[in-house]
């Protein structure tokens, strides 16, 4: 009787195992649209990603929730869009002194050191830790640094990265202060390493600890290839030239020397490249494992490219309400659950990470309902001591799948004064830089403004903007900015 209930519970046991892959989710940090080796518009050398689109499925109009790192990044943790989840702008000091360079002293209690996503927001780490994964974050976590919004009191097991949004590559000193962190301390172990292979490192014993044993999740956010943001002196011309753009080790700005324009995009490229061989080195490990069917791999840049090439055929930048801004390479891999090599154009977003990875999970805290536009809406249902918090995507596993067309018609951004909606195929921009309306289908690169001859459909295009700006308002107040 007993040996038949431990047989039966072994078997539940390993079925629940089996039933819940392991999920790496990559993201690199103002990785242009064009600038994957398969994609072929430059000359990339990206052969891991490559293959990972290979042997998944490549997004090509694929969003995020806005143009720059810390919102976008609160919302590929939250599933829910800036303006609902109070991270809707920068941590970055620069935003309130700007110019100013902050001495230690007045860091240590400065926005960048005190502000954070609100502690009531939970994270896909707080959300699958309850789904019984191991949880690790290996990066740019960009949440706050303060201890209490750092990664260990957010959901994860395992922290090794920066808190704060930029540093230089290789003192990882911002303000002239060593901000990584092992765990919840600051570490200085790493001076001098390239920051890539440091967080290669870390994400290789986090995998190696874990895989086999229980399910796991790997965050694993680059900064590469964001340009360094020491806020270092600066006063020494060799400083100055180093900070004013991404840094990259000898051996991979010299796979570019004389093919690409100059020396600075040759340094951009390098940092591609030398994360590309981190992410090649983690699915090897995984492989190693014999974990690769298992394991649900999702890879996306937090925002457009910041000017380094351009992001051809997108309009705009970095920081912009133009298609360059917001749309940005796109992979999953999980192989046997979605097909080899196939490439979608359907309309998808960020904001369908956190449910399509929890019900991969098998997470049994997410609630599917059928919202008042008759697309499903999915909800974190309250537990103790927390209440119950909407989410603003969808499941995209069908779309990814071919099965169904994607739920999504229309997506928001606001950042500050300038505002953009995309509802079907087109897309409204009201901004510092211009603006327009423009008929995605026929005119990806926003050129031919239709506002004067399409009058009624720049009229709802700005009701649905109103509509979803006033959910936003409506829903329960979260900070830093709204507190500050
Ligand atoms: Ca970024």
């Amino acid at each position: 009787m007993w040996i038949r209930f431990a047989a039966w519970l072994l078997l539940l046991v390993s079925a629940g195992f089996a039933a819940q892959p392991n999920i790496v989710l990559i993201v690199s940090d103002d990785q242009g649209y064009p600038d994957l080796g398969c994609i072929g518009s430059k000359p990339l050398i990206t052969p891991n990603l490559d293959k990972l689109a290979a042997e998944g499925v490549r997004g090509t109009s694929f969003y995020v929730t806005w143009p720059a790192c810390t919102p976008s990044r609160g919302s590929i943790l939250t599933g829910r869009y800036p303006q609902r989840n109070g991270l809707y702008d920068m941590v970055r000091n620069d935003l309130v002194n700007f110019g100013h360079r902050y001495d230690a002293e007045e860091y240590a209690v400065s926005p960048e050191m005190t502000l954070g996503l609100d502690v009531r927001e939970l994270t896909l780490g707080d959300l699958l830790r309850k789904a019984g994964y191991a949880t690790g974050c290996v990066g740019k976590w960009d949440m706050g640094q303060a201890r209490r919004y750092l990664p260990l009191q957010r959901g994860f097991d395992f922290f090794y990265g920066h808190g704060n949004n930029g540093i230089d590559y290789y003192t990882h000193e911002r303000y002239g202060v060593p901000s990584l962190f092992r765990g919840n301390e600051r570490t200085e172990e790493d001076r001098g390493t390239y920051v890539t292979d440091v967080f290669r490192r870390e994400a290789l014993r986090f995998v190696n600890e874990q895989a086999g044993k229980r399910p796991f999740f790997l965050y694993l956010p680059f900064n590469a290839p964001h340009g360094a943001s020491s806020f270092g002196e600066g006063t020494k011309e060799g400083e100055k030239k180093l900070s004013e753009g991404v840094q990259a080790p000898e051996k991979y700005v010299a796979m570019y020397r004389g093919k690409v324009k100059d020396e600075r995009l040759a340094r951009y490229c390098g940092a591609v490249t030398c994360m590309d061989e981190a992410i090649g080195a983690v699915m090897e490990a995984v492989e190693k494992a014999g974990q690769t069917e298992n394991t649900l791999v999702v890879f996306l840049s937090d925002n457009g490219g910041s000017g380094n090439g351009g992001n051809a055929p997108l309009r705009g930048q970095k920081s912009t309400m133009w298609e360059g801004g917001l749309r940005v390479p796109f992979i999953v891999r999980w192989p046997g659950k979605v097909p080899a090599g196939r490439v979608t154009d359907e309309f998808l977003t960020s904001l369908e990470l956190v449910p399509t990875l929890l019900r991969a999970a098998n997470y049994d805290g997410l609630e599917e309902t059928v919202g008042k536009d008759g697309r499903p809406s999915f909800a974190l249902r309250a537990t103790k001591g927390e209440t119950a918090s909407s989410l603003d995507g969808y499941d995209l596993l069908p779309v990814l799948k071919g099965e169904a067309k994607s739920p999504r018609e229309e997506m928001f951004w606001q950042r500050r004064g300038d505002k953009a909606a995309r509802v079907g195929n087109w897309k409204w921009v009201e901004s510092e830089k211009g603006g327009g309306l423009y008929d995605l289908s026929t005119d990806l690169g926003e050129k031919k403004d239709l506002s004067a001859e399409k009058p009624e459909v720049l009229r709802r295009l700005k009701e649905r903007f109103a509509a979803w700006r006033a959910e936003m308002d409506a829903t329960e107040p979260r900070g830093p900015f709204r507190d500050y």
